[in-house]
C-alpha cells in the first residue's frame, strides 16, 4: 500500500460505497460459461429481438400464461412465436419475471425505449445491424472482455465449423462439452468409431485409450480452456457405470495431460416436460459426496463445480473450503434470479472470501450478456459494499487498489488463474 493512496476507514463510508460501485461497473468480466458463438459459427450465433423473446426461459413462462396448445406454438415461425410471447408476457401481463425484465434492460441499454413497447420499431433497428457489429456493441455495452462458449463435437451443426478451422475470435474462448460421451455412452460410441477412433461398446483398455485420444484431439483443436458436462441430481462417484469408468480412466487423465479443469454442472433433470423442448428441463437436489470423493481421489485434477438446486449451495460452499483443486462458480439457470444471486453471493463471500467465480451468464442469445451482467453487477456491488463496510466498521482500512484487485479476481481473475 503506497503512502498517498486513498484509504477507506469507518469514517469514509460514502466514499467506499461509491468506489465499490464504480470499480464493479468499470472492471471487464470474463464470462466463463455461455452458449454464445463467434460470428464465424454463422447461424449458431443467436442474436436480435426475436431470439431474445423466444429464449426458452420465456417459452416456459409463456405456456403458463397462455392456453395455446404446445403444438400450435411450435408450428409458428420464430417471428410469430415472438409476437405471441411479447403480447402475453409483456402487454397482457406485467413483465416482472427476471427473464422478462432482462429483455427490457437489453432494449434500454441499447438505446431503444422499452417504454414505447414498439416491437416493430425494435425489429427494424436490429434488422439494420450486422452480427459482427452487434458483437462489438454488445461486448462493449456489457463490459465483457471475453465469453467462453459451450462447444460440442457431437453437435452436427458445430462440428463442421471446427473442421473448417476458421480463424478464431479472441473474445470467444472454447470449452469442450462432453455430455453425450458421459451421459449416453451406448448412444455415442459408434459415432466415435465413425470418426476413426478404434472404440467398441465394451469399455476395455483399448476403448478407454481411444476415448482419451478423442478428448485430447478436441482439446487441442479447440484450444479449450476446460472440459464440461452437465449431470443429473443422482450423479454418483465412485459407481459401477460407464460414466464413472470413462470419467476416471479417460476424461480425468486427458484433463491432467492438458492441464485443464473439468467442470461439473450438477442437478439438472433433463426433459421433465418434453413438450417444452429446450425449456423442458427441471432441477433436483444432489449429494456433495461425488464431488468430495473426486477432489480427494484426484488431487492432480482441477474441478469447477456449479449446482442447480438452491438447497445444495451451502454444502457446495463447505466442500469448496476443503479442496484447493475445487473452484465453485456461477448462479446457474434457475438460480440466476436477484433474490438467489444475492443469497448465494453473500454465503460464498462469507465462507470463501474473494476466491470464487460469483457468476456466469449462461447467455444463449448474444445481447443477453447485457442484462445478465447489468443485473448481477448490481447485486455483486450491493454485497461487496456491505462486506467492505463490515470490514472497516471492524477497524480495517482498505485502499482503492485493493478493492480493484479483489473485483478483478471475482470478475475473471480467479477463473483465469484456475484454468492456468
Ligand atoms: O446445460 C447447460 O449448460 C445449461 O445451461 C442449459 O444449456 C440450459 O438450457 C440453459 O441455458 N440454462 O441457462
Ligand atoms: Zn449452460
Amino acid at each position: 500500500m503506497t503512502a498517498n493512496e486513498t484509504l477507506f476507514d469507518r469514517d469514509n463510508a460514502v466514499g467506499l460505497r461509491n468506489t465499490v460501485q464504480r470499480i464493479v461497473q468499470e472492471t471487464p468480466v470474463l464470462d466463463m460459461h455461455t452458449h454464445l458463438y463467434a460470428p464465424a459459427f454463422g447461424e449458431l450465433l443467436l442474436w436480435g429481438i426475436d431470439e431474445l423473446l423466444t429464449y426458452h426461459y420465456l417459452v416456459a413462462e409463456f405456456f403458463l400464461a397462455s392456453d395455446m396448445p404446445y403444438d400450435a406454438f411450435w408450428a409458428l415461425d420464430k417471428k410469430a412465436q415472438a409476437d405471441a410471447i411479447w403480447k402475453t408476457l409483456f402487454v397482457d401481463h406485467s413483465p416482472i419475471s427476471e427473464a422478462c425484465r432482462g429483455v427490457i434492460t437489453v432494449l434500454d441499454r441499447l438505446g431503444l425505449d422499452p417504454g414505447a413497447r414498439d416491437l416493430e420499431g425494435y425489429r427494424a433497428w436490429f434488422a439494420a445491424q450486422t452480427p459482427e457489429a452487434q458483437v462489438d456493441r454488445t461486448f462493449k455495452t456489457a463490459n465483457i472482455s471475453a465469453a467462453v462458449m459451450t462447444n460440442d463435437p457431437f453437435d452436427t451443426l458445430e462440428r463442421p465449423v471446427w473442421e473448417a478451422a476458421l480463424k478464431g475470435d479472441p473474445r470467444f474462448l472454447a470449452a469442450l462439452r462432453i455430455d453425450p460421451l458421459l451421459n449416453d455412452w451406448a448412444g455415442s460410441w459408434e459415432r466415435l468409431k465413425g470418426w476413426g477412433y478404434d472404440v467398441e461398446a465394451a469399455l476395455n483398455d483399448k476403448t478407454l485409450a481411444e476415448v482419451q485420444r478423442f478428448l485430447s484431439d478436441w482439446l487441442t483443436k479447440m484450444d479449450a480452456r476446460y472440459m464440461a458436462v452437465s449431470l443429473p441430481p443422482d450423479f454418483a462417484f465412485p459407481e459401477d457405470s460407464p460414466r464413472a469408468k470413462i470419467l476416471a480412466e479417460a476424461v480425468l487423465p486427458a484433463a491432467r495431460a492438458h492441464g485443464v479443469p473439468f467442470a461439473m454442472m450438477i442437478g439438472v433433470t433433463r426433459q421433465v416436460n418434453p413438450a417444452l423442448r429446450l425449456a423442458g428441463d427441471g432441477v433436483g437436489t444432489s449429494s456433495l459426496a461425488p464431488v468430495e470423493h473426486l477432489c480427494a481421489a484426484f488431487p492432480e485434477n482441477k474441478f469447477m463445480v456449479t449446482m442447480l438446486a438452491r438447497e445444495n449451495q451451502h454444502a457446495l460452499c463447505v466442500a469448496a473450503r476443503k479442496f484447493r483443486n475445487l473452484l465453485l462458480f456461477g448462479c446457474w439457470w434457475f438460480l440466476n434470479n436477484p433474490s438467489l444471486i444475492e443469497e448465494m453471493t453473500r454465503m460464498r463471500l462469507e465462507l470463501l472470501g474473494p476466491s470464487v467465480v460469483p457468476q456466469h451468464s449462461d447467455a444463449r442469445v448474444l445481447e443477453q450478456v447485457i442484462y445478465k451482467w447489468a443485473h448481477s453487477r448490481e447485486i455483486i456491488t450491493r454485497v461487496l459494499r456491505h462486506k467492505y463496510a463490515d470490514l472497516v466498521e471492524a477497524g480495517w482500512r482498505i485502499s482503492e487498489a485493493e478493492i480493484q484487485r479483489d473485483v478483478k479476481q471475482l470478475l475473471g481473475g480467479n477463473f483465469e488463474k484456475f484454468v492456468g
